[in-house]
């Protein structure tokens, strides 16, 4: 079994991102199975570009994408994905849609098919702040998650994924009143993340 978890680059003028600081340093195997990490470029076209092609190439029975989610102080396991770009910040590449469908003619929405309520049980149980999301927001953690759901339905894949918010790390809330968690817990809510999702398999 394949596990293929993905964190950000950082984006929007801060230094790191979270997610992937926190999934670069993820062991190479969680219980027997093997972890495959890759950082995923903070770019709408980057994203329905290059996504389909890592799951082509990776082939992962379970996809966990992370990202930063400034603003909240837990870790957020998102529900759903929906077919619309808008952003009133620019992307990695100055790219800002409004209004935009990720893709024409397409589900308006995808949900999750990782274990997400025994997921938050399980983060709780280990003391780290958890919930569900009902929103993954329309910039692009959210195009992130419904092009990895779309790619898998129409190809009819067996593959289970879904999406994870992460807060900030302290280092990055120095000067701003803005909610953080340790990266030791972020990377500990991600060990904990994979364990509960490959209980299924
Ligand atoms: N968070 C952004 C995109 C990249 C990231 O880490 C988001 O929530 O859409």
């Amino acid at each position: 079994m394949r596990v293929l978890i993905t964190g950000f680059e950082p984006f929007g003028g801060e230094k790191i991102n979270p997610s992937w600081e926190a999934v670069k340093d993820l062991p190479e195997k969680i219980d027997g199975v093997k972890i495959l990490k890759k950082e995923l470029p903070v770019s709408f076209k980057g994203i329905k570009e290059k996504l389909p092609q890592i799951l082509n190439k990776t082939m992962p029975d379970i996809v966990i994408l992370t990202g930063q989610a400034a603003g909240r102080a837990n870790i957020t396991i998102e529900r759903v994905a929906i077919n619309i770009m808008e952003s009133k910040k620019e992307d990695n590449d100055g790219y800002k849609p409004e209004d935009e469908p990720i893709f024409k003619e397409a589900p308006a929405a995808y949900f999750s098919t990782l274990p997400i309520k025994r997921i938050v049980k399980s983060l709780r149980n280990n003391k780290i702040p958890a919930a569900i999301s009902n929103s993954a927001g329309t910039y692009v953690c959210n195009t992130a998650m419904y092009v990895a759901l779309h790619h898998i339905a129409i190809n009819n894949l067996n593959i289970k994924a879904g999406f994870i918010h992460v807060p900030y790390i302290p280092e990055q809330v120095l000067e701003k009143p803005q909610p953080s968690m340790s990266l030791e817990m972020i990377r500990k809510a991600l060990e904990i993340t994979i364990k509960e999702s490959i209980k299924d398999q």
